[in-house]
């Protein structure tokens, strides 16, 4: 048996949830060869790294896969880069509001996620469901997140990436696109099998 340890993001600038979290919790315990590890994890700079990074030193995963809420995505995007920089829209939920800082200093300017996305887009819309690569996880918690986790585990065996989600139906009126918590879990349950 392997090890997948999945992260969701507590809620955030104004919402009562925030989806990743929901359906990284509704998913089954263990999909195909892996043994799941949910986990949810502040939507704070630096804490909710460290917070993976801890989970990770306790149960040594052979693949880890942060999950985020995407408002105004219309697909399950899984990201293909971090980037070293910090440059929040909003503050995080304990008020910090980096711009145009990097996350760490003397870090590479980017790392390229070491999951199989092409293999994960493919598998999410064979499901009927829509899903895309991007190319930008953005400027806020979730890219800080990716980038200190590809940084902390370069050179190592363990996986990472990071997988973006769109709002759930009730967090919207109608003029933003969403998916049910349903067509989440199918589609990350998906994106797992192709590990
Ligand atoms: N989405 C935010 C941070 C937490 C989340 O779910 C982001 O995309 O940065």
């Amino acid at each position: 048996m392997k090890n997948l340890l999945i992260t969701g993001f507590e809620p955030f600038g104004g919402e009562k949830i925030n989806p990743s979290w929901q359906s990284v919790l509704a998913l089954d315990g263990q999909i195909g060869e892996y043994a799941i590890t949910k986990l949810e994890i502040p939507t704070v700079f630096k804490k909710g790294a460290y917070a993976v990074i801890k989970k990770a030193e306790e149960i040594n995963p052979d693949v880890i896969i942060c999950v985020g809420q995407a408002g105004g995505r219309g697909a399950v995007t899984p990201e293909a880069i971090g980037i070293n920089l910090m440059d929040a829209n909003i503050p995080d939920n304990e008020g910090y509001k980096p711009i145009n800082t990097p996350i760490i200093p003397d870090g590479e300017n980017a790392y390229f996620s070491t999951l199989p996305i092409r293999e994960m887009v493919e598998a999410i819309n064979k499901e009927g469901l829509p899903a895309g690569l991007s190319y930008s996880a953005g400027v806020f918690v979730c890219n800080e997140v990716l980038y200190t986790l590809l940084h902390r585990f370069k050179g190592t065996k363990v996986r990472v990436g990071f997988i973006h989600v769109p709002f759930f139906p009730e967090q919207t009126d109608g003029s933003k696109p969403s998916l049910t918590k349903e067509q989440t879990v199918k589609a990350l349950t998906a994106a797992i099998k192709t590990l």
